[in-house]
């Protein structure tokens, strides 16, 4: 089943003229109504105008998470207020993350795409999804949720956690398809077997997994353990959410709704678009979208394009699982996390030393992240209860900056490793790559 047959499996002559008509139109939105990007053009001298063709987009500037701060909290909405009916945001729940605005069109955009998505992994109104990703700020809930219900299928908007009502919900309910993140499809698994339930003798019949990296390895070891194929979703926040890109039955590729992201690859040193083909870092432009069009944005995700035909029949380009990234940004538990976020909380304490090393760990199948922070001579004391206390301090400035909770370890001055050039801040111990 192919959900919208028209618009995923056109020519590329048709989706090339759609796609020029509607870059057309949203940079002349975007420069029109985001004084941003009106700026931005205009310090280029580049203008709506001078999109003739598609290859026109290359004059257009970039748009960088930064940009996107910058403007924080609603400055790169091209609508009025009024006609925004959803916030979400990016990273954490608190300080300053990214926010993405949607107008009710957008929402009707995003349900569609992932009902794309959702129909591309086998899954039809008869079904019952349970989303174990979080409702919230985050757009993994919703964005499943939306497209989940425009397909018409039952969804069980579970959401994250509750581990052991989530499998008696899956046994009871006979859930067919889970949606979750690598990570907590393996905890899932092994919690489901302390409980005596197996997955591969369930109703299920796909996976729908994503938000963060995984290798090959992991996905044999989920399909293996819950008996049902999983296929690969991509998507993030300030482009739309979920949906961006979804696997079909091929589990080669991620089709990308291209008639509403315009993707490119370019090289991460000189930003130069790349041929098709090659690997580099995926940058998106929204098509359609009226609340927040974001143009030409540096995902910093790292993958490849492939234009072969499909054997599921859709045209639309496929982009590669993605194998890196292009900056320090970790996924832990599906929340983006910057080193730098770790370093302005403890930036905010007395007496402890912005040395700092971050280890992320897997070791039940959930991410851990401890933070090992060097304190001053000074507070270096032998009173435990005074260590408890600064490591309990530092412990809540990080969950107040990066939105979960760490581990805090309190190590001796000086002995955590200098670097000569860069500072190795993060050891991570979960092999994804
Ligand atoms: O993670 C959106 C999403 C929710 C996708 C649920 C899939 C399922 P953000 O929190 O803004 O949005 O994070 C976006 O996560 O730039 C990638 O680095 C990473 N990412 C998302 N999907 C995948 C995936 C959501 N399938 C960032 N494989 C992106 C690898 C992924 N990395």
């Amino acid at each position: 089943m192919i959900w919208n047959e028209k618009a995923e499996c056109m020519s590329r002559d048709d989706l090339e003229e759609i796609q020029l008509k509607r870059l057309q139109d949203v940079v002349h939105r975007a420069y029109q109504n985001v004084p941003h990007y009106h700026q931005k053009f205009e310090d280029i001298g580049v203008f709506p105008e001078d999109i003739q063709t598609l290859e026109d987009i290359g004059k257009l500037p970039f748009t960088t998470k930064d940009d996107l701060r910058q403007v924080y909290p609603f400055g790169m909405f091209a609508v009025p207020k009024k006609d925004i009916i959803e916030i979400h945001t990016s990273s954490g729940t608190t300080g300053k993350p990214v926010v993405s605005g949607y107008t009710l069109e957008d929402i009707e955009l995003w349900s569609e795409i992932m009902a794309r998505g959702l129909t591309m992994m086998g899954i039809d109104e008869e079904d019952i999804i349970q989303n174990t990703h979080g409702y919230g700020l985050f757009t993994g809930g919703f964005g499943v949720h939306y497209g989940a219900q425009k397909m018409g299928s039952t969804v069980i908007p579970i959401s994250t956690g509750q581990t052991r009502r989530q499998i008696e919900i899956m046994n009871d309910f006979g859930t067919t398809v889970m949606i979750f993140t690598p990570s907590y499809g393996l905890y899932l698994s092994e919690v489901a077997e302390e409980e005596g339930f197996d997955p591969t003798n369930s109703q299920l019949k796909a996976i729908g997994f994503g938000a963060e990296m995984w290798t090959d390895e992991m996905r044999k070891e989920i399909e293996k353990r819950f008996g049902a194929p999983a296929f690969n979703i991509y998507g993030l926040t300030e482009i739309m959410g979920p949906g961006v890109a979804v696997e079909c039955q091929q589990q080669n590729g991620l089709h990308i709704c291209e008639d509403h992201f315009y993707p490119e690859i370019i090289d991460s040193k000189t930003s130069k678009i790349m041929e098709a083909g090659q690997t580099g870092e995926l940058v998106l432009t929204n098509l359609s979208r009226q609340g927040m069009p974001v143009i030409r944005f540096i995902t910093k995700d790292i993958t490849r394009l492939n234009y072969d035909v499909c054997g599921c029949g859709r045209t639309l380009v496929k982009m590669d699982r993605i194998t890196g990234r292009s900056d320090d940004m970790l996924k832990v538990r599906g929340v983006a996390v910057f080193p730098s976020q770790i370093e302005k909380a403890l930036l905010k304490i007395d007496g402890v030393e912005p040395h700092y090393q971050i280890i992320v760990t897997r070791p039940n199948r959930l991410d851990e992240m401890e933070v090992q922070v060097e304190t001053s001579p000074i507070l270096f004391s032998d009173e435990v209860k005074e260590m408890v206390a600064i490591k309990n301090k530092i412990g809540s400035y990080i969950e107040n900056e990066i939105g979960l909770r760490v581990n805090v370890t309190l190590v001796e001055p000086k002995s955590l490793p200098r670097s000569e050039g860069k500072a190795v801040r993060v050891i991570d111990k979960r092999n994804l790559y």
